[in-house]
């Protein structure tokens, strides 16, 4: 087994050490939509709660969004993304210590929130959608998720097919990597991401999380989003609700070959999980 790389993440000053443990990045989806828990935390107030419980639980990060990015999903115009997104993280800033990620490709979404005070932007496309979403990073000192997606939400899953998986992932991530450090965002804010689901079937998510540890070559941490996806429910023939030992599952096999962030809609579990298999990574063989 090797050993993860080290990392310091700087977002927008605050630290967020990596490598020896698993950070848990706890999904706070504000939309009416979403797969699995849509409409749930549509209520501002009820958002805000939930990110208070996930912080309570062990959140390193929340990560707020106002568009479902589901297989299908048509993308959600920007005044609503903000009238979403922008009071949540208005409320949270000075209510959680932990640092605040906005889930958008749109860089008037990012910059509007880094305004309000959240630090990271993960970004479902690595910087290939919105030409100025890198320079927005770049100018308020956030820390970026570079992920990987093949086409778009809308059209995804249809017969998404590969020659080479991951080097075509990899590919993709240092474009996006090369995009954000020409923007100005400095090398240590970049963290990247193979994005389970986006464009990708059965055979193709599970081979994802059998090479991740290819993803090191980039030199960067590794942050993957396995939750409650339609993987687990093609493996088990389960519906989203039942998905959660799936996710865990997910979520230590990707600790063990080299994620250092796993995004989650269920906190707790993972907390439990990822610290066993960060104390397993820890022991000298
Ligand atoms: N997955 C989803 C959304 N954002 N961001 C990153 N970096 N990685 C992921 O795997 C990822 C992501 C999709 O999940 P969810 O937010 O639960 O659903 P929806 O897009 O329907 O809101």
């Amino acid at each position: 087994m090797k050993a993860r790389r080290e990392f310091v993440l700087d977002c927008r000053g605050r630290k967020l050490e990596l490598g020896r443990r698993t950070a848990v990045m706890g999904v706070l989806n504000v939309t009416p939509d979403s797969f699995s828990d849509g409409g749930v935390f549509f209520d501002p107030s009820r958002a805000v709660e939930r990110a208070l419980e996930m912080v309570e639980e062990g959140a390193d990060i929340i990560d707020v969004g106002g568009e479902s990015t589901r297989p299908g999903a048509d993308s959600v115009p920007l005044e609503e993304e903000l009238r979403r997104v922008l009071p949540v993280i208005e409320a949270l800033v000075d209510k959680v210590d932990v640092p605040i990620s906005v889930d958008t490709y749109k860089s008037q979404v990012a910059k509007r929130a880094l305004e309000a005070g959240a630090s990271i932007v993960n970004d479902i496309s690595g910087l290939h959608y919105d030409p100025d979403l890198a320079e927005v990073a770049a100018e308020y000192g956030a820390a970026v998720v570079v992920m990987h997606i093949k086409g778009t939400p809308k059209t995804m899953q249809q017969n998404p097919q590969y020659q080479d998986l991951m080097g075509e992932i990899t590919a993709y991530l240092d474009e996006g990597i090369r995009r954000a450090e020409s923007a100005g965002v400095p090398p240590e804010r970049i963290i990247v991401d193979p994005g389970i689901g986006f464009g990708k079937l059965l055979e193709h998510n599970l081979a994802i999380f059998r090479n991740l540890d290819e993803l090191a070559a980039l030199g960067k941490p590794i942050l993957v989003g396995p939750s409650r996806k339609r993987f687990i429910g093609e493996v088990l023939g389960v519906e989203v609700g039942e998905r959660l030992f799936g996710t865990l599952a997910a979520v230590a096999a990707s600790v063990l070959n080299g994620a250092h962030i796993v995004r989650v809609h269920d906190v707790r579990p993972s907390r439990h999980v990822v610290d066993i298999v960060d104390a397993i990574l820890r022991v000298e063989s």
